[in-house]
């Protein structure tokens, strides 16, 4: 599996899997605004506590993390570990770390003029920490999010597109503070993601 994806925590005596889920991009672009929605959605049996990045909430986490239940594929208990990444450039070794060993990964990009810069950048950083595990973005489970759609002024899907996405992985637009969006991305990453359990 050089280059690709490894293939997720498999605990074959229980029948259950656990996937890594991370959404990377920006500061401020809307990862956090994801995972709120999935908690606020999911019932406690399907979901885990919210923990959230210390940045916001004065406690000591460096990303936020959620526990997702899906149900069962092929006969196994799937799990998802959904993370955020801190978006400051301090916090690359945090980006590192979190991105360890990741199933697959929503690229959150705020569709804002003002931040098309710091899209490419996020992205870039992105391909570069996977490529210090011996990865590549290309093979690596991936959705974009265009998101902030709900914004006067967003930059065109076209454009944004042409910038991001060169491979042609799926997009999806989204309004992550209204919810909009939120579980169609979490959905195509982790059908992507249980398909590579074949
Ligand atoms: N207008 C608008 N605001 C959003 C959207 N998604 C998130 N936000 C807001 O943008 C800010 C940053 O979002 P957050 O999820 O904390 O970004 P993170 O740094 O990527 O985790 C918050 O105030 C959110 O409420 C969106 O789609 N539209
Ligand atoms: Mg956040």
């Amino acid at each position: 599996m050089e280059g690709g994806a490894r293939l997720p925590l498999i605990n074959h005596a229980s029948r259950e899997v656990t996937c890594k889920i991370v959404y990377y991009g920006p500061g401020l672009g809307g990862k956090t605004a994801n995972l709120e929605h999935i908690h606020a959605r999911l019932s406690p049996e399907a979901r885990g506590k919210l923990i959230l990045l210390a940045a916001e909430t004065n406690r000591t986490h460096l990303f936020d993390l959620l526990r997702v239940d899906l149900g069962t594929v092929r006969g196994l208990r799937t799990r998802f570990h959904l993370f955020t990444v801190p978006g400051d450039p301090y916090y690359d070794l945090t980006r590192k770390l979190v991105l360890r060993e990741v199933d697959g990964i929503v690229f959150v990009a705020d569709s804002r003029a003002e931040r098309c810069e710091a899209n490419v950048e996020s992205l870039e950083d992105l391909r570069a920490n996977l490529s210090g595990q011996g990865r590549e973005l290309a093979r690596t489970p991936l959705v974009i999010q265009y998101n902030k759609r709900d914004l006067p002024g967003a930059v065109p899907l076209a454009e944004m597109d042409a910038d991001l996405n060169p491979h042609g992985v799926p997009y999806f637009q989204a309004v992550g503070s209204r919810g909009v969006g939120v579980f169609d991305s979490l959905k195509a990453v982790a059908k992507m993601v249980v398909r590579s359990l074949n």
